[in-house]
């Protein structure tokens, strides 16, 4: 068929967008039609009204979603939307009763319940022998985690069903229950040869296997919009397909790779590092340096490691304007003057996971690495983002030496391609040209992999890379070793 025009729900951690694509053998180009900040939502509801609970506001992310797709139908005009998609964060989950009703108020993956939970896990299946199940680097919130927290609550017990987050807009869209494969191999609870649902692993979650929907892979027509949805939308005749609907699946589909010989940095409030394979890598020291093997579409293998990303930055900047206002720009431009070999922290400290106060965090970090302590604002900038690039760069070299894959180039992709600074510190730090952008990888993998299951584009992963790549101008940092003084 001719160019075929679809919408991309993409959901981060720190804001939402829907966004219209239109692709074709020659064509690929986004409009932004909404926009929405996101952010877990923290309440205080222990018993003795003190525990602080992270929640999502699903409804929230619904209905800007929802008001996303009617604007996008406005937009696309006569010929219609032919289909959309739908991807978000990983791991996070909404249960739901034998009716369908939503139960409860999914938590984020942020949340303090898991504290603990991973050790106990581990007591009933070793660490190496998880590790050969389902593949994944040790993160305390993955879903088999959140599930053994979840079993001391009463939810379990009266639900009938688990979606995770994409699956649920895609179920209040279409009706359907499925989980989508990429973020399916996120939970800990599919089998890493397989990508499906291990039993056993279902077991150690403690939850009924009935609670899980069938895996369905990306590229799946899974069927028309609810008639209500339609109407409210004015979307006729569209199709909901299942996509990367693990963001990450979709940003690596959207990387504007010449070959295989790359590594990526997806970096959003996130930084997720690796290269892409064909197989799986279990070995014990691929397990020790922090590297999970999640499912890519295609089946392909994202050998990666989780980089704590912009997350310490935004964290940071919500503090200042706690304080006041605080100008990214302006200090960025600051950061920017400083002089290199400062002050860098381990990023990867589980320190700066929880939400809440950051640049505390960050001088406490200095400290205890026996570093110069950074005083002013643009100094705690320039020590985040030199933090991130050494972590970037210290990933690269692990996933080339545990992968056995060489590469030759680093494309960061996502809102961190933005951050000039940012790109040029990781390209020193990985002595390697780093690519930058599309900022919008992930929404264009949303909408390559439609685009593809619905006949406008044809071919492997490697022919929708090449179209980005065509289509979209990348901006090129080269390592200082081999910049001229
Ligand atoms: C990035 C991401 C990561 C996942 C983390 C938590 O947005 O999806 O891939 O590890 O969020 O879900």
């Amino acid at each position: 068929g001719g160019p075929g025009t679809h919408a991309a729900v993409d959901l981060g951690a720190s804001s939402g967008r829907v966004m219209l694509g239109r692709a074709g053998p020659d064509l690929l180009e986004l409009e932004e039609v909404a926009r929405f900040r996101n952010g877990a939502v923290e309440v205080a509801a222990g018993p003795d009204g003190t525990a602080a609970r992270l929640h999502w506001d699903v409804l929230g992310l619904w209905r800007d979603a929802v008001a996303g797709l009617a604007d996008a139908a406005h937009r696309a005009g006569p010929d219609g939307v032919r289909s959309v998609g739908v991807d978000t964060w990983a791991v996070d989950y909404a249960l739901l009763d034998a009716d369908g009703g939503l139960l409860g108020t999914p938590r984020s993956y942020r949340d303090a319940r898991t504290d603990g939970v991973a050790r106990l896990v581990h007591e009933r299946l070793d660490a190496p022998a998880l590790y050969a199940r389902n593949g994944l680097q040790h993160l305390p919130f993955t879903t088999i985690y959140q599930l053994v927290a979840e079993g001391r609550g009463p939810l379990l017990d009266v639900a009938a069903r688990l979606l995770l987050l994409p699956d649920l807009l895609g179920y209040w869209l279409s009706g359907h229950q499925v989980a989508e494969s990429t973020n399916a191999s996120t939970t800990g609870l599919a089998d890493v040869r397989t990508g499906r649902w291990a039993p056993d692993l279902v077991a150690l979650a403690g939850v009924a296997p009935s609670l899980l929907p069938d895996v369905v892979d990306a590229g799946t027509v899974l069927g028309p919009l609810l008639p209500a949805v339609a109407d409210r939308t004015r979307l006729a005749g569209t199709e909901l397909v299942a996509v990367g609907s693990h963001d990450t699946a979709s940003a690596v589909v959207g990387v504007p790779a010449e070959d295989e010989r790359f590594a990526y940095v997806a970096c959003g409030t996130w930084g997720l590092v690796g290269v892409e394979l064909e197989e799986p890598v279990l070995t014990p020291e691929s397990l020790a340096a922090g590297f999970t093997n999640e499912r890519g579409v295609d089946g392909r293998v994202r050998y990666l490691h989780n980089v704590m990303g912009l997350w310490v930055l935004q964290c940071c900047l919500d503090e200042w304007r706690g304080e006041g206002e605080a100008d990214l720009g302006r200090l960025l431009a600051a950061a920017e003057e400083l002089p290199p070999g400062g002050p860098v922290v381990d990023v990867d400290d589980p320190a700066f996971l929880p939400p809440g106060p950051m640049v505390g965090r960050v001088r406490r970090a200095c400290e205890a690495a026996g570093q110069p302590v950074p005083v002013e604002r643009a100094a705690v900038v320039r020590c985040v983002l030199d933090s991130l690039a050494a972590a970037f760069a210290r990933a690269v070299e692990d996933a080339v030496r545990l992968s056995g894959r060489d590469v030759d180039v680093v494309h960061l992709v996502g809102g961190g391609a933005r951050n000039e600074l940012l790109c040029r510190l990781t390209a020193d730090a990985c002595g390697r040209p780093v690519l930058a952008g599309p900022v919008e990888a992930t929404a264009l993998g949303n909408v390559l992999v439609q685009a593809r299951a619905t006949g406008a584009l044809t071919g492997a992963l490697e022919d929708l890379r090449a179209l980005v790549r065509r289509t979209h101008a990348l901006r090129r940092y080269e390592p200082a070793a081999s910049r001229r003084r």
